[in-house]
């Protein structure tokens, strides 16, 4: 399966992803190619809609103390709820879909997260630090929420010029 990123402002990033019914391999195939475009994009977390397929599908890959990025820390969730959640924590992000910008976003610090895994087995996951932060940020794609949604209007209005900036000299090069 050959998939590509869906960058903004690709209308294709506002839509919400519908729930997984089917535990197939159509669903192992779009994992497995999910993980390599992430690892060859440099990405540590990845929503289904964000290679367009509006599916609740996301995987996170946390590089480990090392800042290593190994397979066995490889997180497949499908269908999540967040079930609990406190604290507050800034962390400035960055997504595969919005390239070269990133900016300060407030999270909540834990996070405990229902979810699937590809075979559809029920699963409870407990997240803090960055592990939560991207937990929240691939599950706001699921919801059709980007990042940069919630910036403030003035930091948003920076970005939008920054972002044309940035596009027009990938363009160039
Ligand atoms: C904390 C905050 C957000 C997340 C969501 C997952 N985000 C990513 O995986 C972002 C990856 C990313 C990679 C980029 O490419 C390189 O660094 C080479 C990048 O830069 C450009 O595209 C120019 C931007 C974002 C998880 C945890
Ligand atoms: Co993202």
């Amino acid at each position: 399966m050959q998939l590509s990123i869906v960058e903004y402002p690709d209308k294709r990033l506002k839509e919400k992803s519908s729930q997984v019914k089917k535990f197939d391999t159509d669903l192992h195939a779009l994992l497995n190619a999910m993980y390599l475009i992430m690892l060859d994009s440099n990405g540590i977390g990845l929503a289904a809609i964000q290679v367009a397929h509006p599916k609740a599908v996301l995987i996170l890959n946390i590089p480990n103390e090392d800042g290593e990025q190994t397979e066995e820390n490889l997180l497949e969730i499908i269908n999540p709820i967040i079930t609990s959640k406190n604290g507050i924590t800034t962390y400035q992000e960055g997504c595969l879909s919005v390239p070269g910008f990133y900016e300060d976003i407030d999270r909540h610090e834990k996070v405990i997260i229902k979810y699937q895994d590809r075979n559809g087995n029920t699963k409870t996951l407990e997240a803090d630090g960055l592990l939560s932060i991207a937990i929240q940020h691939e599950i706001d794609h699921l919801n059709g929420i980007l990042f940069i949604d919630k910036l403030s209007y003035s930091r948003r209005k920076k970005f939008e010029k920054e972002y044309k900036r940035i596009q027009k000299e990938k363009k160039r090069s």
